[in-house]
């Protein structure tokens, strides 16, 4: 089979697999490398440290220093965008980012990878693979777009056009020398600003890049610590990770549904449901819930969700943030317990919630 046939075979597996798209890129040093060294200059990943390790970067810079004799990287997609449309509109309600609603997408493409390390490994024989998704060090958006897959946004976000932006991204790198396709050039961008405008935080630069450590995504699912007093009013009821410069995008207007079952969300209110445990719709009664769980207990009940990540204290964090902002009185109980929690960070945060509430219920 010649390298134009097998790449078409691979494609075509990857399709089957469940991916929704699959596309071929160079391993060479990604286009926008130096975009992402300014980036750590400015100091914008925060305490992703991930991000910045001297040897992570190598390997962002140059794909064969994480897999010698790399020379193809087939970056392949999943679209989770939801029929269930805004997701919470009550300011009671915790809102969580629509690709956290189902099962965790880092098992998912795992599996799948692994399937189609395989079918290469049967086509190729001797040829070496790496799976990556999301945590590896790889520049993800940049390889995706070199690999035809779309362009990347204002909004940094890569953007299928016709699937929008609501979709994961992964990698099988490979030392298998296969024709790259055609990159993305296009920028259908334009004039718009909507992500810009909309960012509540004022996280997104003209410049096309995210200051991570004001984005509410990274305050809410990656940082460990105290979120800044000044951005938690911005935070509403955004419980875990945020989808409002996606929510503004045109381009994610009539986009179709996402086909895997495993990325919708359960039904609100049900127990676990083919691991998938669905938390309690209002912020009251998750951070009740919370309160009673130990961390092994917690790590238990949301066992395959992205909402691991954060852990109990950072859940807790979250929602006494969210329950500050409700300004609702009927927050209160729940608040006073969360001061005697055994975690400072959710005591503190629960003591800043109540006199939001507090003054919010005065006026
Ligand atoms: C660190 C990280 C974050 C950080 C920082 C985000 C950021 N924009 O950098 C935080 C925690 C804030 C975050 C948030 C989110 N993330 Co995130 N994140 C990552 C991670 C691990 C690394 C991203 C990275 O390298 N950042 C460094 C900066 C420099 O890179 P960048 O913004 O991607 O920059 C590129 C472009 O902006 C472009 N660029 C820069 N300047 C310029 C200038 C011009 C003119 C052009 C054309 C391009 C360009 O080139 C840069 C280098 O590739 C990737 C996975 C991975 N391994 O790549 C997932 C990833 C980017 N995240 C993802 C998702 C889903 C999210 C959220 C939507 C989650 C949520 N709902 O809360 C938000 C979206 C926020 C946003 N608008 O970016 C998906 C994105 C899929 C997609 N369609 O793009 C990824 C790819 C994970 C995955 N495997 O699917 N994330
Ligand atoms: S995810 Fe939210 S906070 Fe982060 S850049 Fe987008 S709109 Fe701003
Ligand atoms: S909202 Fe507008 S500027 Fe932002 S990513 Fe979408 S099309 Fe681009």
């Amino acid at each position: 089979m010649n390298a134009s046939d097998l790449k078409e075979r691979l494609r075509a597996a990857a399709l089957e697999l469940g991916f929704d798209q699959a596309g071929f890129a160079p391993a060479a040093e990604p286009p926008n490398a130096e975009a992402y060294l300014a980036w750590l200059e400015r100091g914008w990943h925060g305490e992703m440290s991930y991000m910045a390790r001297e040897d992570a970067v190598r390997r962002r810079l140059a794909p064969a220093e994480a897999l010698p004799g790399c020379r193809t990287i087939i970056v392949v997609s999943l679209g989770y965008a939801a029929a269930d449309g805004e997701g919470a509109r009550q300011s009671s309600e915790a809102e969580i980012s629509r690709y956290a609603r189902g099962r965790d997408y880092h098992g998912i493409f795992e599996e799948r990878l692994a399937a189609l390390s395989a079918v290469l490994a049967e086509a190729a024989p001797g040829e070496r693979t790496l799976p990556y998704v999301d945590y590896g060090p790889v520049l993800e958006r940049d390889h995706a777009q070199r690999a035809g897959l779309g362009w990347i946004g204002k909004n940094t976000m890569l953007i299928d056009p016709r699937l929008g932006s609501y979709l994961l991204l992964g990698e099988l790198l490979t030392t298998l020398d296969l024709p790259p396709d055609e990159p993305f050039t296009a920028d259908h961008c334009g004039t718009c600003v909507r992500c810009i405008e909309a960012c509540p935080t004022g996280a997104i630069r003209l410049s096309r890049g995210v200051d991570a450590r004001l984005c509410i995504s990274y305050l809410t699912i990656e940082l460990r610590g105290p979120i800044p007093l000044d951005l938690r009013p911005l935070i509403g009821n955004r419980v875990f990770g945020c989808d409002i410069c996606q929510e503004v995008c045109p381009w994610n207007r009539e986009v179709p549904e996402g086909r895997e079952p495993e990325l919708r969300p359960a039904v609100a209110g049900a127990q676990a449901v083919a691991g998938r445990p669905v938390p309690p719709a209002t912020m009251t009664a998750w951070a009740t819930e919370l309160l009673e769980l130990s961390d092994a207990e917690f790590r238990h009940r949301y066992r395959g969700t992205a909402l691991l990540r954060p852990g109990r204290e950072g859940m807790l964090r979250n929602l006494c943030v969210g329950l500050g902002n409700s300004g609702r009185a009927d927050a209160i109980p729940v608040l006073e317990r969360c001061l005697a929690d055994g975690s400072e960070l959710v005591r503190d945060h629960a003591c800043w919630a109540l006199e939001r509430v507090a003054n919010a219920t005065e006026r």
